[in-house]
C-alpha cells in the first residue's frame, strides 16, 4: 500500500495542465523550429521542402492531441450511444489543410510560414494521399468522418490500413500503367501506432462440439495493430477517430524452426500473416473471389467487434477491464453501419461471440445482431456483388459458415410461414446459392441480420425495393429506407475553394460551413451582376490554376476562357466515357469540315482509373488519348477543341479540377450509378451538369430545377422497356451518319494508324451488345450538348445559372445525410454544442 501511495505521488508530476500549444502565429513558429530541430533532426542548411512540410505537419498535429483525449475522456464520463462505421474503404487524401480548416489555424500557420519564408501552398502539396479507397464508397467514408464529428457524434471509423492504397496511375504511350502507392514511404505524421494495442484474429482450423457447444479450433493466428488517426469537427473541439487496423505475425509464426532450425525461414514466412493488410483491391464494383480478400474482409470485422466489445465494457480509455459484465443495454450503447456488404461478416461472427464465447442463447444473440446492425447497398451492378463460394468459406472460417446455415434455415422457416409452397421464392431468398459451386450471398445476409437496410439516392432506393431485393421489401418492408448521399462542405468548398468561399461568406455570411442550406439565400443575387462578377471571376481564377497544372504536368497548353468541360470518375461502361468520346470525335468532325461556326471553344478533360484487369476501361483510356493526340497537334481543331486526359486522378487533383469546372458531365446510363458523390462536388463550386435522370442526378434536378439542368436520356422505366422489347445498336449506328462515321473511324485505324485493329474490341461491344445504351442515347446527349453550347455563348445568363446551381445544392451536405442516420438508423442525436477548448488556447 505505501508502495502505491508512492506512485501515486510521484504520479502527479506526469501532468499536462499548461503544454497544449498556444494557437498564435509567433508559437507556431516556435513549435516549427522545435520539429524542425527535434523530430526531423534538420537544420534549415540540410532541410527539404520536405521536412519543412513534415514540421508543419506535426506543429499542427500537436493541436488536435489535447481535443483528442478531451473529447474521449468526455466520452467515458457521458457514456453515449457509440456509432461504429465499418469500411474497406476511406479514401481520405490530405490532411494537412483539412485541419488546419477545422482547427480554426489557418491564417495563424499562414502567417507563420510567410515569416519562416515558406510558400505553404507548397508544403501542402507535398503531403501523400491517404488512397486507401477506390472512389465513390470510400469517399463517402471519410466525408461521414468529417460529418460525424461537426456533427458531435461519438463515432468512430474502422478499416484497414493498406502499406498500400490505391495504385498510382501513370500515362505511358496513351496506355494506363499501374506503380505501387508507397504512402507510408516517408512516415505518416498523423497517424499514432498502438503497438502496446493488438488484438488476435483466427483463421482455418475445424469445429469441435462440446457439452459447452461449439468450440473453433487449431486455427491459425494473426494479430491486429491499432493505429489511430484524428477526425476533427468543423469547430467544435471535437475530434474523433478513425482506428485502422494492420497485420502483425505473432511471435510463434511458425513454430516449426524449433524442431528442425528453419529460424530464417520462420521469419521470412511471417510476411505471409502480414500480407493480409499490404494492399487495398483496385477493383470498384466488381468482385473478385479471392481468399486474401475474404481474409481482410474476416480480418476487419473481427478486431474491429473485439475493440467494440472491450469499449463497450471498459469504464476508462484504453481499459481492459470489465465494468459492465451484460450485454443487456449493448443495442443501446452501440451502432454498426456495415458501408456495403464488405464488412457483413460482422453479423455472423458477433453471432459467434455472443453464443460461443458469451453463452448467450440463440435468440438473445440474434435480438442483439440484428438491432446493432444496420447495411447501406451502394450498387446494383451484378458483378459487383459479393457471393463467396462455400468451399473458401468452409476452409477458412468453417464456425461462421455453419452460423450462417442457421440463419439461413431459421429465415426460410420464416419465409414459409408468410408464403406457404411458393418453392421458388424460397430459393431466390436463400442466402446460400445452389449451383455448381454453392456461394453465400452476402447482401441476403446483410439484409436478414440487419435492422434496416439503406440505398443512397431516392431512385436507388427505389430500385432495390423494386427490383434487386423486392422479395426481401416485401417480407420486411419496414426495414429499407433512403439515405441519400453527402459531401462534407469543408473540404469540398471552403477548403479547395477559397475564392469563390470568400465570394460566398461576403454576401450570407458564413452560416453556411455548417448549415449548408443557407446557400438558399444566394438566390436573391441571382440578377446582380456585381455577384455574378465575382463568382465568375472566381472560376476564372481557379481554371488558370488548372490550366497552370496542365501545362506543368503534361506540357499542354490550354486556354482558361474556353469552356471547361470535365468527367473524371472511375472508368466504367455504365459510366459511359466512351459516349462523351465520341461526343468528341464528332465535334473533330464538325471542325475538320468547316460546320462548326457556332461551336464555343472547349476544353474536354476526362480523367479516372481502369481496374488493372478490366480490359475495356483500359482500352477506353488508350482511345481517349489516341483522340487527344490527333486533336490537339492539329492547329486547325486545337483553336476549338482540346481534349486532356488527366493522369492520376485522386482526392488532392479533384480538388484542383472541381473548382475549375463549367460543365460536369455525369451520363450514366439511368438505373447503374447508385448515388454519384462528385456530380454534387461540381454543383457545389459552380459548375452546371450535363447529365441523365440518374443517382442523385434526380434530386439535384429537382432541386435546382429542370431549367438549370442539362438533362437528356432516357429515364429508368424507358431503359426497361427498351431492354423488353429488343435492343439493337446496330440500327442507331446506320442511322446516324456523325456517329457511323466516329465509330467507322474507331474501327478504321483513324485514331490507331500504326494498329488499324486497336479499337476494334469498342467496335464491337458497342455495336453489337452496347449494355449500357450508349448508342441510343447518343442523339439526345449530341442535342443536349448543342443547348449547352449555345448557352455558354452568354456569360451572363450561364453565371446565374452557376449561382443557382450553388444556391441549391444545400441539400447535398454530408451533415444532411449523417443528421439523417442518426434520426432514423442510429437512434443518436447530433449536436451544435462545442466542447471546451484546450486550457492554453483560452485568451
Ligand atoms: P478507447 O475508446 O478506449 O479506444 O479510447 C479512446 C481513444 O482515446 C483511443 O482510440 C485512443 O486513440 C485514445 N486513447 C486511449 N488511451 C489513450 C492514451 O493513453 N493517450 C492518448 N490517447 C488515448
Ligand atoms: O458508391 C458511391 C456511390 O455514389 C456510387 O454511385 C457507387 O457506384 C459507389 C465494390 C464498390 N458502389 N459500389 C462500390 C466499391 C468497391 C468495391 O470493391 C463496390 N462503390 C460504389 C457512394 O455511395
Amino acid at each position: 500500500l505505501a508502495n502505491q501511495v508512492k506512485t501515486d505521488l510521484k504520479r502527479r508530476q506526469i501532468s499536462i495542465t499548461g503544454i497544449a500549444p498556444s494557437e498564435t502565429a509567433e508559437h507556431i513558429k516556435n513549435s516549427f523550429n522545435r520539429h524542425l530541430h527535434y523530430t526531423l533532426v534538420k537544420d534549415r542548411n540540410g532541410a527539404t521542402s520536405r521536412d519543412y512540410y513534415q514540421a508543419l505537419a506535426h506543429t499542427v498535429k500537436d493541436h488536435l492531441v489535447s481535443r483528442w483525449i478531451r473529447t474521449h475522456q468526455h466520452y467515458y464520463d457521458t457514456d453515449p450511444k457509440r456509432v461504429y462505421y465499418l469500411s474497406m474503404e476511406f479514401y481520405m487524401g490530405r490532411t494537412l489543410t483539412n485541419t488546419m480548416v477545422n482547427l480554426g489555424i489557418q491564417d495563424a500557420c499562414d502567417d507563420a510560414t510567410y515569416k519562416l519564408g515558406l510558400d505553404i501552398e507548397e508544403l501542402e502539396s507535398i503531403e501523400e494521399d491517404a488512397g486507401l479507397g477506390n472512389g465513390g464508397l470510400g469517399r463517402l467514408a471519410a466525408c461521414f468522418m468529417d460529418s460525424m464529428a461537426t456533427l458531435g457524434l461519438a463515432a468512430y471509423g474502422y478499416g484497414i490500413r493498406y502499406d498500400y492504397g490505391i495504385f498510382e496511375q501513370k500515362i505511358e504511350h496513351g496506355w494506363q500503367v499501374e506503380k505501387p502507392d508507397e504512402w507510408l514511404r516517408y512516415g505518416n505524421p498523423w497517424e499514432a501506432a498502438r503497438p502496446e494495442y493488438v488484438l488476435p484474429v483466427r483463421f482455418y482450423g475445424r469445429i469441435e462440439q462440446t457439452e459447452q457447444g461449439s468450440k473453433w479450433v487449431n486455427t491459425k493466428l494473426v494479430y491486429a495493430m491499432a493505429y489511430d488517426t484524428p477526425v476533427p469537427g468543423y469547430g467544435n473541439n471535437t475530434v474523433n477517430i478513425l482506428r485502422l487496423w494492420s497485420a502483425k505475425a505473432p511471435n510463434n509464426f511458425d513454430l516449426k524452426f524449433f524442431n528442425n532450425g528453419e529460424y530464417l525461414q520462420a521469419v521470412c514466412d511471417r510476411n505471409l500473416a502480414e500480407n493480409i493488410s499490404r494492399v487495398l483491391y483496385p477493383n470498384d464494383r466488381c468482385f473478385e473471389g479471392r481468399e486474401l480478400r475474404l481474409k481482410q474482409e474476416y480480418f476487419l470485422v473481427s478486431a474491429s467487434l473485439q475493440d467494440i466489445i472491450r469499449r463497450y465494457q471498459a469504464s476508462k480509455p484504453g481499459d481492459f477491464e470489465c465494468a459492465r459484465s451484460s450485454f443487456a443495454c449493448f443495442i443501446d450503447k452501440v451502432a454498426i453501419q456495415l458501408n456495403d456488404t464488405h464488412p457483413s461478416l460482422a453479423i455472423p461472427e458477433l453471432m459467434r461471440i455472443l453464443i460461443d464465447e458469451e453463452g448467450m442463447t440463440w435468440q438473445a444473440a440474434w435480438n442483439i445482431v440484428t438491432k446493432t446492425c444496420a447495411y447501406t447497398n451502394h450498387t446494383v451492378l451484378p458483378e459487383a456483388l459479393e457471393r463467396w463460394p462455400v468451399p473458401l468459406f468452409e476452409k477458412l472460417l468453417p464456425r461462421h459458415l455453419q452460423i450462417i446455415y442457421f440463419i439461413n434455415h431459421l429465415f426460410l422457416e420464416e419465409v414459409q410461414l408468410h408464403w406457404p409452397g411458393d418453392i421458388e421464392r424460397l430459393q431466390r431468398m436463400s442466402l446460400v446459392e445452389e449451383g455448381e459451386e454453392k456461394k453465400i450471398n452476402m447482401a441476403h445476409l446483410s439484409i436478414v441480420g440487419s435492422h434496416a437496410v439503406n440505398g443512397v439516392s431516392r431512385i436507388h432506393t427505389e430500385i432495390i425495393k423494386n427490383g434487386i431485393f423486392k422479395d426481401f421489401y416485401e417480407m420486411y418492408p419496414e426495414k429499407f429506407q433512403n439515405k441519400t448521399n453527402g459531401i462534407t462542405p469543408r473540404r469540398w468548398l471552403l477548403m479547395c475553394n477559397p475564392s469563390l468561399s470568400t465570394v460566398i461568406s461576403e454576401k450570407i455570411g458564413d452560416d453556411w460551413i455548417t448549415n449548408l442550406s443557407a446557400l438558399h439565400k444566394l438566390t436573391e443575387y441571382q440578377n446582380d451582376e456585381n455577384v455574378l462578377r465575382s463568382i465568375m471571376d472566381a472560376k476564372l481564377l481557379n481554371k488558370s490554376k488548372l490550366a497552370a497544372y496542365i501545362k506543368k504536368e503534361f506540357g499542354i497548353d490550354v486556354n482558361p476562357n474556353s469552356m471547361f468541360d470535365i468527367q473524371v470518375k472511375r472508368i466504367h461502361e455504365y459510366k459511359r466515357q466512351l459516349m462523351n468520346c465520341l461526343y468528341v470525335i464528332t465535334l473533330y468532325n464538325r471542325i475538320r469540315k468547316g460546320q462548326s461556326l457556332d461551336m464555343v471553344p472547349r476544353t474536354v478533360m476526362i480523367g479516372g482509373k481502369a481496374a488493372p484487369a478490366y480490359h475495356m476501361a483500359k482500352l477506353t483510356i488508350k482511345l481517349i488519348n489516341n483522340v487527344a493526340n490527333v486533336c490537339n497537334n492539329d492547329p486547325t481543331i486545337s483553336e476549338k477543341l482540346k481534349v486532356v486526359f488527366l493522369e492520376n486522378y485522386r482526392v488532392s487533383l479533384a480538388e484542383i479540377i472541381i473548382p475549375a469546372a463549367d460543365l460536369s458531365q455525369q451520363i450514366s446510363l439511368a438505373g447503374t450509378e447508385a448515388s454519384g458523390t462528385g456530380n454534387m462536388k461540381f454543383m457545389l463550386n459552380g459548375a452546371v451538369t450535363i447529365g441523365t435522370l440518374d443517382g442523385a442526378n434526380v434530386e439535384m434536378m429537382e432541386e435546382v430545377g429542370e431549367e438549370n439542368f442539362f438533362m437528356f436520356g432516357m429515364t429508368e422505366e424507358e431503359v426497361e422497356q427498351l431492354w423488353k422489347d429488343g435492343y439493337y445498336p446496330k440500327l442507331y449506328y446506320e442511322q446516324n451518319a456523325e456517329l457511323k462515321e466516329a465509330l467507322d473511324q474507331i474501327n478504321g485505324g483513324f485514331f490507331s494508324p500504326e494498329d488499324p485493329g486497336l479499337f476494334r474490341d469498342i467496335f464491337n461491344s458497342l455495336v453489337f451488345h452496347d449494355r449500357f445504351c450508349v448508342l441510343k442515347d447518343f442523339e439526345s446527349y449530341v442535342n443536349c450538348q448543342q443547348r449547352v453550347n449555345d448557352l455558354y455563348k452568354f456569360p451572363e445568363q450561364w453565371a446565374k445559372m452557376c449561382l443557382l446551381n450553388i444556391a441549391a445544392s444545400g441539400k447535398f451536405s454530408s451533415d444532411r445525410t449523417i443528421s439523417e442516420y442518426a434520426k432514423d438508423i442510429w437512434g443518436v442525436t447530433p449536436t451544435d454544442v462545442k466542447l471546451p477548448p484546450p486550457p492554453s488556447s483560452e485568451p
